[in-house]
């Protein structure tokens, strides 16, 4: 078999790629090593900047976007038992975010992958890169037990965080930037009304909350806990009960609860590869870079690398050129580090650490007070919420 471009990956950094290729004229196939059912039950992100929602515009995914998903204009901070509403669209001349789940993103993608006939290939066993520092870079797996081999001209690597696609580079080549964090995010998911319009952000002595959502009738929360605990650990009651009690007394009393239909754990981490370009292979999206979800900008720097790779490869089946290929590392990588700057930071102001000293607790303090003391302040935070340019 042969083709362009061998996406390895269908998350939404392999998924979009492959529709912004096909709007190019280009050709792809995207290997997958799970199943199509676990790629859509997957729940995560559900924050979604201008800039990805202008992406899933340009390749006419985004109809149900439209009808279906919320425009928030603000959040709040919720910090000693107050509220404290930022007003994204005054404090950046007119910007919000849409509130639209990865779930609800992924399956519009593989929706508009279906009706272009694009082939993705399912279950792909032992995914292996070959020759990818020559011009005939191959791509190895299996399916059902059956040995296969795809030929192409370039390997894009959007296989999240724990794939092939970066393990498969000499470690000498690459060079990593890491920061773990003494906590993780329990979140569940349940059919109720959420407690307020708008996401609210919880800095509380028991540890930082968050009240999101995904429709007017899903709510999405999440509780910082302790990286060693367990999701059995946390029957819906207790769930609920802790929530309350890091919420100010009106929340408290208006919070609807109901069953979960999903109950997950996931770790904090800053993660950062350099450089993104190795011969022929590209990394994109998780594969490269990891934030901590504090700032909902995982799933947003996956569709802004996406962007400039899909540029990259135009600029080289279109124009021959690879100069695009060339400076695809250092352009995405500018925007990665300011998203990574601003995750690391509300997760530094929001979080609760452990063995941490007064003198950071009165830090905190003050990062907080003048955050919602200071326009310019204000201004920052709403800027990079709601994403800066591409
Ligand atoms: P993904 O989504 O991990 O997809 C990678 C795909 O590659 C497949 N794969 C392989 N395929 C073939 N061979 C192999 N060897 C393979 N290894 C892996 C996997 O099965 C998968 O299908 O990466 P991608 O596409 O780069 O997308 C990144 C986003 O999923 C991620 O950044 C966001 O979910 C992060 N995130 C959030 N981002 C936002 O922008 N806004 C948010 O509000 C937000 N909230 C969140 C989040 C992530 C969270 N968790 C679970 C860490 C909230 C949470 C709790
Ligand atoms: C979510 O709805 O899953 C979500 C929202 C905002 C975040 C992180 C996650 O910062």
């Amino acid at each position: 078999m042969r083709t362009q471009v061998v996406i390895v990956g269908a998350g939404p950094a392999g998924l979009l790629l492959g529709q912004l290729l096909h709007a190019y004229g280009i050709e792809s196939i995207i290997l997958e090593r799970k199943d199509r059912a676990y790629v859509l039950a997957r729940v995560r992100a559900g924050v979604l900047e201008q800039g990805t929602v202008d992406l899933l515009d340009s390749i006419g995914a985004s109809d149900r976007l439209h009808r279906e998903a919320l425009i928030h204009d603000g959040l709040e901070i919720l910090f000693g038992g107050v509220r404290h509403r930022i007003d994204l669209k005054t404090a950046t001349g007119g910007k919000s975010v849409t509130i639209y789940g990865q779930t609800e993103v992924t399956r519009d993608l593989i929706d508009a992958r279906d009706a272009c006939g694009l082939t993705t290939i399912y279950d792909a066993d032992d995914v292996s890169l070959h020759d990818f520092d020559t011009h005939a870079p191959k791509v190895r797996f299996k399916v059902q037990g059956v040995a296969r081999e795809i030929r192409c001209d370039v390997i894009a690597g959007c296989d999240g965080f724990h794939g092939v696609s970066r393990a498969s580079v000499p470690a000498a080549a690459v060079r990593s930037f890491e920061r773990e964090y003494p906590f993780g995010w329990l979140g569940v998911l349940s059919d109720t009304t959420p407690v307020s319009d708008e996401l609210i952000y919880v800095n509380h002595p028991r540890g930082f909350a968050l009240c999101s959502m995904r429709s007017r009738r899903r709510s999405r929360y999440y509780l910082q806990c302790a990286l060693d605990d367990h999701v059995d650990h946390w029957p819906d009651d207790r769930f609920w009960d802790e929530l309350k009690r890091r919420l100010d007394t009106d929340a408290a009393s208006r919070l609807v609860t109901g069953p979960s239909i999903e109950k997950s754990i996931a770790p904090l981490r800053s993660f950062v590869a350099e450089p993104l370009r190795f011969g022929r292979l590209f990394l994109a999206g998780d594969a490269a870079h990891i934030v901590p979800p504090t700032g909902a900008k995982g799933l947003n720097l996956a569709a802004s690398d996406v962007h400039y790779l899909a540029e990259a490869f135009r600029e080289f089946y279109a124009e021959r050129s690879d100069a695009g290929l060339a400076t695809y590392s250092e352009r995405a990588l500018a925007r990665v580090w300011k998203a990574e700057r601003f995750s690391w930071w509300m997760t530094s102001i929001l979080h609760r650490f452990p063995d941490t000293d007064v003198f950071s607790e009165r830090i905190q303090q003050a990062e907080l007070d003048y955050l919602v003391g200071s326009q310019a302040a204000i201004a920052a935070l709403a800027e990079n919420y709601v994403g800066l340019p591409l």
